[in-house]
């Protein structure tokens, strides 16, 4: 097999080598020899029914219609509907368990779970509304933000767990009712700018009810039914709200009710973080639910104990994709890596147990895992692989399936091979992480003086000339993580303050810059004077695909702030998916368009094959909504792209012109007290304080 750079990584990128030199097939070579078809990536091929399918091209525009008569504009639409459709449904789907888990809890039905976050609870039952004498009083509180709510400590000391309980219950029952909701909107639109909701009225795009606008897509796009590409491309948007405002904004509320809201932390990632002496498990897929419960078991006295009589010296958890955020955000558990690194953690040969459950997790970790000991335990009722054990998870037996799962890894530790590809324990890079939106404003002004306005002040100023959110997948087509790298450099270098997700997190941690000092090194002169001024990395690693809905709210405090644009439209932002490959990539995609914000995606685009729903999506939208969905393949023009997107929204909004090293400092020669003073004022801030 050829040698080529398949990992920007360069211990991913050895363990590539090392199983290329042994012949193992990964999905590098697979991507390799599997070249996509044309028609159906630029999404000119039809099978929405069985007369085709229909792939329309053909140089004399013999076959620019389908056997029905569909012409090629609704079929890239109706693609691309779908697309969104599935994304949207796996996150709201992924929302829906959690709900669940929170109804449980509320009821006590559940002991393996708690509420974490008191305070997250009730702002999110304010921003719902929830009928509650407790959030009445809270809500008639003139203190509270719009947008979103934060409540000071001493605010929620004398809400009894009775009625913490009440309100958790209310909150779940209402969010269930929006899965199943027939008519109105979803209750979360209202928590966005009053202009950007407007945009949603005027428009007619406000979802109606989660699972009804997905089953709709469906409907609509079968053959004979929506056949309109305006008409499709406006229910693409309505689905991309759903996934948004009604899936991963949910998501990531519930999580951070349950599991805790994140704060930052320090931990390390990439697959150094798997240890040889320890028996290794690695947490893979998506929902945080059983992964949490993992997390706070496998430090339980007889468990390692246990692991001990086996022979190891411990249990290591290390997370894999977005499970990995979730663990490594809130609890510090190392990453392994991200969507193209299932199967190089196998071939270290020393992976006791990879546990997944729904998303991203490939059925090739079956044969890599044959190859050597590895157990492949699947844990989702939704998601079965042949040849795993599968070991079932529900919230009502969380702690007894963490048990079992962690008992299996060790039992399997003496059946280590002894063979795979080595790692070296010390090359694991170290982060921090856990930027939440919440945090991020507390850091801006501390607990009496949070706010968004130093943010919003150093955009004005041209301090900070915008901000940029990269996110989503590694593609196997391309080095992996090697175009998030590039824009995450380049963009901190040019000023921009970055916040990464999903797979891009991985690609910061893994690069060092997920380190306040490494990315200091790098921050151009006025980012970095703010980063010093406040406390705050230039690159904040926000969590897993599903907390991409932390931007949400991020704009929305940076509209409602003040001083830039009173929408999430028009402001000087941009956000990036370079190397995504997933629908749910797509559909967050689409979320973020619908809500104000440009996004420039990589790779081959998937409506290259209709000119106008290109227009529709770079131009149409911008009218309706304020944003573009734009495709370009060539990482340098994605980064102009974006870059000059933002430097029109500066125009715009009249604000100073940013001109690169204005706020350089000059350079003076500084003696020994004044170095100490410098000292004095910069380590808390470099640091953290944590
Ligand atoms: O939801 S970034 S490869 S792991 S799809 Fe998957 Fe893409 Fe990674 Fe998480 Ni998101
Ligand atoms: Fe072909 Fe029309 Fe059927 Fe699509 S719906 S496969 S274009 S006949």
């Amino acid at each position: 097999m050829e040698k080529i750079q398949r990992m920007s990584d360069p211990i991913a990128e050895r363990i590539a080598e090392c199983a290329i030199d042994q012949g193992y097939d990964t999905i590098f070579d697979r991507a390799k020899r599997m070249k996509p078809c044309p028609i159906g990536q630029e999404g000119s091929c039809c099978r929405m029914c069985h007369m085709g399918p229909c792939r329309l091209v053909g140089k004399n525009g013999e076959n620019l219609r389908g056997i029905c008569g569909a012409d090629v504009d609704v079929v890239v639409a109706r693609n691309f509907l779908r697309m969104v459709a599935a994304g949207a449904a796996t996150h709201s789907d992924h929302a829906r368990d959690l709900v669940f888990t929170l109804l449980s809890v509320a009821r006590g039905e559940t002991k393996d779970f708690q509420i974490r976050d008191k305070g997250k609870l009730l702002s999110v039952a304010m921003a719902m509304e929830i009928d509650h004498p407790v959030i009445t009083e809270l809500r008639g509180d003139s203190r509270v933000t719009e947008g979103d709510y934060d409540l000071m400590p001493w605010e929620i000391r004398n809400i009894s767990d009775e009625q913490i309980m009440e309100i958790a219950e209310k909150v779940a029952l209402k969010h269930l009712e929006q899965f199943g909701q027939q008519e109105g909107e979803l209750v979360y639109l209202k928590r966005a700018p009053k202009g950007t909701y407007e945009r949603w009225v005027k428009h007619n795009l406000r979802p109606r009810g989660v699972d009804r606008e997905i089953a709709e897509a469906l409907h609509r796009t079968t053959m004979g039914v929506d056949q309109d590409v305006d008409s499709l491309m406006d229910h693409t948007l309505r689905v991309g709200l759903v996934d948004g405002w009604g899936g991963c904004l949910v998501a990531s509320d519930i999580s951070d009710i349950l599991f805790g809201t994140p704060k930052p932390i320090r931990s390390k990632g990439n697959l150094a973080v798997l240890k040889k002496d320890e028996v290794n498990v690695i947490i893979h897929g998506h929902e945080p639910a059983l992964a949490q419960v993992i997390v706070d078991i496998h430090t339980d006295p007889e468990l390692i104990a246990y692991a001990r009589s086996k022979g190891a010296n411990g249990i290591n958890l290390a997370g894999m994709c977005c499970t990995a955020n979730e663990i490594l955000t809130r609890r510090g558990i190392g990453s392994a890596g991200s969507f193209l690194e299932q199967e190089l953690a196998i071939m270290t040969g020393i992976v006791d147990a990879m546990v997944v459950d729904v998303q991203c997790v490939q059925p090739s970790i079956i044969p890599a895992a044959k190859r050597f000991h590895t157990k492949v335990v699947t844990t989702s009722p939704k998601g079965h692989l042949t040849e795993a054990v599968h070991i079932e998870f529900d919230e009502h037996n969380a702690k007894e399936t963490a048990i079992k799962i962690l008992k299996l890894a060790i039992d399997n530790f003496a059946n280590r091979t002894g063979k795979g590809c080595p790692i070296d324990e010390l090359q694991a890079k170290a982060a921090v992480v856990g930027f939440s939106r919440e945090y991020f404003s507390y850091m801006q002004g501390g607990l009496f003086r949070k706010s968004f306005r130093p943010l919003n002040d150093a955009i004005m100023a041209g301090r900070i000339r915008g901000t940029a959110g990269i996110a989503a997948c590694h593609h196997p087509g391309t080095v992996g993580a090697s175009i998030q790298r590039y824009l995450i450099e380049e963009l901190v270098r040019n000023d921009f303050f970055v916040v990464v997700a999903g797979c891009a997190g991985h690609a910061a941690v893994q690069m060092g810059f997920a380190t306040p000092e490494t990315a200091y090194n790098y921050s151009g002169p006025g980012m970095r004077e703010v980063c010093e001024a406040i406390g705050m990395p230039p690159v904040m690693h926000i969590g897993a695909c599903v907390d991409t809905a932390r931007v949400l709210m991020i704009r929305t405090l940076m509209a409602t702030t003040g001083g830039l644009s009173p929408e999430m439209a028009g402001m000087p932002s941009i956000a990036f998916a370079p190397e995504w490959w997933s629908e749910k990539a797509l559909a967050i995609g689409t979320y973020f368009v619908a809500s104000g914000s440009t996004v420039i995606f990589g790779g081959e685009s998937p409506v290259k094959g209709s000119k106008r729903v290109v227009d529709i999506m770079e131009n149409k939208w911008q009218e309706k909504v304020g944003a573009a969905f734009f495709f370009e393949a060539d990482p340098e023009k994605m980064l102009q792209k974006g870059i000059e997107w933002v430097d029109t929204r500066r125009e715009q909004l009249k604000l100073v012109k940013y001109q690169p090293g204005r706020f350089r400092k000059e350079r003076v020669l500084m003696d020994m007290a004044a170095r100490r003073e410098l000292d004095k004022v910069a380590k808390p801030h470099v640091g953290l304080g944590f």
